[in-house]
């Protein structure tokens, strides 16, 4: 009988304690800093699963399933209140892009300043890439292979049309 009433108490206090965890609220991560599959560092949405990448914070889409990553806390007067691994800071302090975006062979900052010394040491150009000073304003060390051998002039010193393979 006594073996009896002790299973019904233990069983009553798993219970309680599932109903417990059960009703504790979601709460936010403690940090929000996580790597993407992309290995770039990005946010962490409330399920503590989702690591978006910083172009996807405060971009009018809500990419977390609460929209943590639309709060207006962090989206009210760009980039201010946005953590400060999810921006870099353009060579014009006036400018700013998402962190993702430097070192991606594109000039997103319009001066270079996100693929260039000092404030960018990015690494060679990729294997699909060529390295040249390019004609056009869109690249900054490097530009795409397929603009090698294209007929158009895309590097300075034309290496694309007479260099490259
Ligand atoms: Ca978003
Ligand atoms: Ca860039």
């Amino acid at each position: 009988m006594i073996g009896v009433i002790l299973i019904l108490l233990m069983i009553i206090a798993a219970a309680i304690v599932c109903v417990a965890v059960l009703a504790l609220p979601a709460r936010a991560p403690e940090s929000r800093n996580c790597i993407t599959p992309d290995n770039f560092t990005g946010f962490l949405c409330d399920d503590r699963r989702t690591c978006l990448l910083p172009s996807q914070v405060c971009n009018s889409a809500m990419d977390c399933g609460n929209g943590e990553d639309e709060a207006t806390s962090m989206c009210s007067n760009l980039p201010n209140n946005l953590p400060g691994y999810l921006i870099f800071r353009c060579g014009n302090p006036q400018f700013w892009i998402y962190s993702n975006l430097k070192c991606n062979n594109i000039n997103n900052c319009g001066d270079c300043s996100d693929e260039t010394q000092p404030l960018a040491s990015c690494p060679p150009c990729p294997d699909n890439w060529w390295p040249c000073t390019p004609v056009l304003y869109q690249y900054c060390n490097c530009i795409p292979k397929s603009l090698c051998r294209n007929g158009v002039q895309d590097c300075v010193n034309w290496s694309d049309e007479y260099v490259c393979p």
